[in-house]
């Protein structure tokens, strides 16, 4: 187990108060089911906590445009009517909408990704973890998919200015399109995502054939997926592609996005992940020993976000949560009655907390199975993964 000063995590009570609208899939109150899940394992006792600072308009427009950051700053839900061509041009609308506090709340997030950033840079912690950053589709100037500030590029600026090379993951369902975009003409950050590829799946781009270009060209890397991929089929791919990629790049520091939309059941996905599948590939990354920035990003079915993400904070801890992987500790294991009066075995409920009705009716941190086909076939897989390795086989230090 690290020394409790080694992880450091940020987070701000208010960041989960903001509402995108009736049925909109973003769900900010996710991260406070998932700190509560948190808190209630006793996790806090084995890590630093944090709030962030809110970023400053100036923090923001490092990588942003100053009239964009000046009208996020200024737009109100009372007055966003007078701001119809604005709204436009910054693609603020159905995806991206304007509510109560936005600004703060984008301050919130980009604030805790920058301060990450900045306790790695200066070796205060090893692993700093923000579960509201990982809204990798903001761009320059505009919004876009739920994201209108990119905390993932800020807190990479920031990292650029102590390191030479920094390594980009992305397990979020989506392609990880802004943080590619704000890096694709260098070589001094890499961009890895995984995503789901096709049938017009937001945000339509990620081919495998995108790999950077002019200084940038072999640093950007697409593995586009299909439907249903599985636990087995995803870590396999997922530890060949990285092990390769530390190996050849050498960074000098990850940052490592963990949208938990790629989960079965998430309410905008279609893959077919556990949380030990998804919670594996954090598992993974951990084990090259490099500073570690961890992030949060999409996730829609609200419970299983807060079951991922505690587990994950639990993997970085060395501190496995029962159900999580292994059952161990002072954790009642074995057949018991659940909370629902039903019978059942091999259970481990989830320590009682004022949160606990969400997870119901079975109170443990496992996930329903997706029952879906999986349709990466193995030739489809091995062909993705040559092609990667080709591609990385081109760079040369
Ligand atoms: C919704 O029900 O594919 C927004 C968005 C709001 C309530 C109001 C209904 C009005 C699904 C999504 C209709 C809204 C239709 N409401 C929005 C091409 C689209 C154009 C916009 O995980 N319409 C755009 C974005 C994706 C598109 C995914 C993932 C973020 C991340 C990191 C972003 N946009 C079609 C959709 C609803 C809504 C229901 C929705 N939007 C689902 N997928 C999208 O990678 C955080
Ligand atoms: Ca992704
Ligand atoms: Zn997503």
């Amino acid at each position: 187990m690290p020394s409790k000063d080694r992880i450091a995590y940020f987070y701000d009570g208010d960041v989960g108060n903001v509402y995108f609208g009736p049925n909109h899939p973003m769900k900010p109150h996710r991260l406070c089911m998932t700190h509560h899940l948190v808190l209630s394992y006793e996790l806090h006792k084995k890590m630093e906590i944090y709030r962030p600072h809110k970023a400053y308009p100036v923090e923001l427009a490092q990588f942003h445009s100053a009239d964009y950051v000046e009208f996020l700053h200024r737009i109100t839900p009372d007055t966003q009517h007078l701001f119809a061509d604005e709204l436009a041009r910054y693609n603020l609308g159905e995806d991206c909408p304007v509510f109560e506090n936005l600004f703060e709340f984008c301050q919130i997030y980009a604030g805790g990704t920058i301060d990450a950033a900045r306790r790695l840079n200066h070796q205060l912690c090893d692993i700093a973890i923000n579960w509201a950053g990982g809204l990798h589709h903001a761009k320059k100037c505009g919004a876009s998919g739920f994201c209108y500030i990119n905390d993932l590029v800020l807190g990479i600026l920031e990292l650029l200015k102590f390191h030479a090379r920094v390594l980009y993951i992305d397990i979020d369902i989506h392609h990880g399109d802004g943080v590619e975009e704000a890096f694709y003409f260098t070589d001094r950050v890499m961009t890895v995502s995984f995503h789901k590829y096709g049938d017009m799946f937001f945000p339509g781009t990620g081919d495998i054939k995108e790999i950077g270009e002019r200084e940038g060209k072999y640093y950007a890397i697409n593995v586009p997926l299909k439907d249903g991929i599985d636990d087995a089929s995803f870590t396999r791919l997922f530890k060949t592609i990285i092990a390769k990629v530390v190996e050849t790049y050498l960074p000098g520091v990850i940052v490592l996005q963990c949208g938990a939309d790629s989960l079965a059941g998430d309410r905008l996905g279609c893959f077919n992940l556990s949380i030990e599948g998804h919670s594996e590939c954090v598992r993974f990354v951990k084990k090259f020993n490099l500073p570690l920035l961890v992030t949060g990003g999409g996730g829609y079915t609200k419970e299983n976000v807060a079951r991922c993400w505690t587990v994950e904070t639990g993997v970085l801890l060395d501190a496995e949560l029962p159900n999580g992987r292994r059952a161990g500790g002072h954790w009642s294991v074995g057949p018991s009655i659940g909370r629902a009066g039903l019978v059942r075995s091999s259970s481990v409920e989830i320590p009682d907390n004022e949160y606990a009705k969400y997870f119901a009716p079975d109170y443990t941190l496992k996930i329903q199975n997706g029952n879906m086909e999986n349709l990466n076939s193995k030739s489809y897989l091995s062909t993705i993964k040559v092609q990667v390795l080709e591609s990385l086989r081109c760079i040369q230090h």
